[in-house]
């Protein structure tokens, strides 16, 4: 399997060696892994970086750069359409910082190959047990994942809430960390949702409203535990008032996206 990991950066020059380095040091079973960075022109040179990274593993890892930095969502759908142009049968996207560890890597693919369970199982979102999933979700509040150890006690609950409850609750999705950003897609699923035309959102919500449009689409979601350290290095791109803003649209993502069914998926040619 084609395998392209999207690596969106943004000031991630001292994590972007590194994270490339333990991507390609994974030892994956019949897959070939290829890496896409999504630089938006960092200051901190990150682009460079990943040019001098492309020559070093040319046809393993290219580049996309972008004139400045538009935000998570953005860059996201610019790296899934390129991945999928350049023949992606797998799409991994995960943030260049290691709070998504990369030896998760292998417990995913080997998730999205992996029959479902049946009904009773804990994280899975569309049904279809005994089939495979058409997305896995690495989960920080699935049964058995977990945060930074750090982490205040009402820090911890106020994230379960934010991600386990309240998304839940306003748009339904059966999901426990619907804001997560670690995900494994197929090449279909990604399709299928025509996500070029029908994601809106940006930050923390892009991650919902391709969640709840997979989900509203009938698209099999499951999710795997994992533990979800803070970063080390660098810095969080993301607030207070990014997460805020992120509860205020969720309301907008369930009006846009409310009256989707399985037959609005797009059409694949054979
Ligand atoms: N290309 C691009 N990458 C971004 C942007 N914002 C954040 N990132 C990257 O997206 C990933 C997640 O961002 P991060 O700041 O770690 O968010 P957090 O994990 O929620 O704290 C990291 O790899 C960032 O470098 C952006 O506007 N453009
Ligand atoms: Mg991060």
């Amino acid at each position: 399997m084609q395998l392209t990991v999207v690596l969106p950066t943004y000031n991630e020059a001292e994590n972007l060696a590194s994270m490339v380095a333990a991507l390609f040091a994974l030892d994956l079973p019949d897959t070939e892994l290829s890496i896409l960075v999504v630089d938006d022109a960092s200051p901190d040179g990150t682009g460079d970086l990943a040019d001098e990274l492309a020559a070093a593993h040319p046809g393993r890892l290219s580049v996309l750069h972008r004139a400045g930095k538009e935000g998570l969502g953005k860059a996201y759908l610019a790296g899934f359409a390129q991945a999928l142009d350049q023949g992606a049968e797998l799409v991994l996207q995960m943030d260049c910082d290691f709070s998504h560890k990369p030896e998760y890597v292998r417990d995913m693919l080997l998730a999205i190959g992996q029959p479902l369970p049946g009904k009773g199982a804990g994280g899975d979102a569309g049904g279809g047990a005994g089939r495979t999933p058409d997305m896995i979700l690495a989960s920080r509040f699935v049964s058995g994942g977990r945060v930074d150890d750090s982490w205040a006690w009402w820090r911890k609950l106020l994230s379960w809430f934010a991600n386990s409850v309240y998304v839940r609750a306003i748009l339904g999705l059966p999901l426990c960390d619907a804001t997560g950003g670690f995900r494994l897609w197929r090449r279909e699923t990604l399709l299928g949702m025509d996500i070029q035309n029908r994601i809106q959102s940006n930050g923390y919500v892009f991650q919902v409203e391709m969640a709840y449009v997979a989900w509203r689409l009938g698209y099999r979601i499951h999710e795997i535990p994992i533990y979800f350290p803070d970063r080390e290095r660098g810095t969080s791109k993301m607030d207070v008032r990014i997460q805020l803003e992120a509860a205020r649209r969720t309301f907008e993502v369930r009006r846009r996206h409310k009256a989707l069914t399985p037959a609005e998926r797009v059409a694949l040619l054979p």
